[in-house]
């Protein structure tokens, strides 16, 4: 089995930075993605996109090859294509690469796995043609493909930076249809003071809505009783405004309204976890330099509070010297002189995040959808149902899970996990922490039973002989 001083999970800001940070303190890493290449879902095949793309995608997005290219530094080891499904005591971390399941430990363990979108279940949006905006990004950072008559669908910058991209790309959308409110735009301005020192950030939205407007892109803001109709696929999306039916005829439809940690791997390892009222999600109890109750294991960027790319990977650096100093490479005194300075950017990058949360809340009804609409896709489980086990005497995600599979599938609860409790706490009248999460245990991704078996037998786990997926 191979060892490092630091394994790192996640090819993200967050991950690559905090790789070539504790490298440069000489400390061995070892750094394993999903991702054929280094980037996480911001940089996606950064190295690898024609420059044509780049330029449509933009500045920001060619911004990471800085990143990416410093992890050519002889004491890391980036595997790419590796699926993490175990972390196990003693810094075990189980992954999956080219079939053939393998491990590796780590004196430490970083957590950097990013955010996952937060899934907006609304009638209609397991239909075929209809997909994540950050899905849909995926395909033009990949493919260079844009989504043809498409309609976007929810809140957020995301959003923003979607449509544009696609425009850029020769395939505007049809129309932003936003579930923000002028409520809500009024509760963001309480938090002004945070806005005008990201200026930067605000400028950035401006300029990407200035460019909506150039391109004839209709928005309408304040949607409500979103449906995505259609027989065998997506064919319009119908909604409210102010009390008026609207519908737009559409192909494809885009939902997005925010993003949330990816909390499977701290869960998997038993760090607490807290809601976060404002984010609306459950994230990890860390310190400032990212460290968790179980002293060997940290955890950097969005997968410890959304904060964005550059957070991310000042929130690497940072926990990366930490770690450091725990290893013996650094000294207190030289942690705190190397971290002072990144302290003061990563105040100065949080400054915005209170007013976009305000701004862009996640639409409310999608938290807690009507009893027909599917909200576990693995196991096509209901929002009723959850309601009705609640009202059978259910009281926590886990005991749903035995009610009626919420949370069994392959996904194991990434997608549905935040909805099952948001439907219990609203049933029985319990805060998200008091009604708390699916316990999350190892496989974290899917497992054959033949990557297990191509597995070296030195490294082979026999508990693992008894897992069925
Ligand atoms: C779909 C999507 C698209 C986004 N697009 C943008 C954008 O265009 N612009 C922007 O400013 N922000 C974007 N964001 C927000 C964004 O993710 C950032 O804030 C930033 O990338 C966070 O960096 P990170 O290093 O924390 O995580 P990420 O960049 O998300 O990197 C996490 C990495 O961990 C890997 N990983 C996770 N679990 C495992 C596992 N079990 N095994 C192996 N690898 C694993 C993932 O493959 C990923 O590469 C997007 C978010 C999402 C979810």
């Amino acid at each position: 089995m191979t060892r490092s001083d630091l394994v790192i999970i996640g090819a993200g800001p967050a991950g690559m930075a905090a790789a070539r940070t504790a490298a440069d303190q000489g400390l061995s890493v070892t750094l394993l993605d999903e991702q054929a290449r280094p980037g996480g879902q911001i940089y996606r095949d950064v190295d690898h996109v024609p420059e044509s793309r780049a330029a449509r995608l933009g500045a920001e997005y060619t911004e990471g090859r800085r990143l990416t290219r410093a992890l050519a530094q002889d004491r890391i080891t980036h595997l790419a294509g590796a699926v993490v499904w175990a972390i196990e005591e003693g810094g075990v971390v189980s992954y999956t690469r080219h079939g053939a399941a393998a491990q590796v430990t780590g004196a430490h363990v970083l957590l950097a796995t990013g955010a996952l979108e937060r899934p907006m279940p609304v009638p209609g949006w397991t239909l075929p043609g209809v997909m994540t905006a950050g899905a849909g990004q995926i395909l033009l950072k990949q493919s260079g493909v844009a989504a043809r008559r498409a309609v976007l669908v929810g809140a957020g910058p995301l959003l923003y930076l979607v449509a544009v991209q696609m425009v850029r790309a020769g395939s505007p959308p049809l129309a932003l249809i936003e579930t923000q409110t002028t409520a809500d735009t009024a509760r963001a301005l309480r938090h002004a003071g945070g806005a005008l020192r990201g200026w930067p950030y605000l400028r950035k939205g401006m300029s990407l809505l200035a460019e909506l407007r150039r391109a004839g892109v209709p928005r309408h803001k304040g949607a409500r009783d979103i449906v995505i109709e259609g027989a065998a696929r997506a064919e319009a999306v119908r909604f409210k405004l102010a009390g008026k039916a609207r519908r737009v005829a559409c192909e494809t439809v885009y939902l997005h309204h925010g993003v949330v940690p990816n909390t499977q791997a701290a869960r998997s390892l038993g760090v607490p976890h807290r809601w976060d009222a404002a984010q609306h999600c459950f994230a990890p109890v860390v310190d400032r330099w990212g460290a968790t109750e179980r002293t060997t294991v940290h955890v950097a960027g969005d997968g410890a509070g959304i904060g964005g790319a550059r957070a991310a990977e000042i929130g690497g650096r940072l926990a990366a010297l930490d770690i450091a100093m725990r290893l013996g490479a650094l000294s207190k005194g030289q942690r705190d002189a190397l971290a002072q300075p990144l302290f003061r950017q990563l105040d100065a990058e949080r400054a915005i995040r209170p007013f976009l949360d305000a701004a862009y809340p996640p639409n409310a009804a999608a938290l807690l959808p009507e009893d027909d609409t599917i909200i576990c896709r693995c196991e096509e489980v209901r929002a009723g149902d959850i309601r009705r086990y609640a009202a059978l005497g259910c009281l926590g995600p886990n005991q749903a899970k035995a009610f009626g599979r919420a949370g069994m599938g392959p996904c194991q609860g990434r997608y549905c996990g935040l909805a099952v409790t948001a439907l219990l706490a609203e049933a029985t009248g319990q805060t998200p922490d008091e009604t708390g999460y699916l316990r999350i245990r190892p496989p974290l991704k899917p497992v054959t039973l033949g990557e297990l078996a191509a597995m070296h037998d030195e490294a082979k786990d026999p508990r693992l002989d008894n897992l069925d997926h």
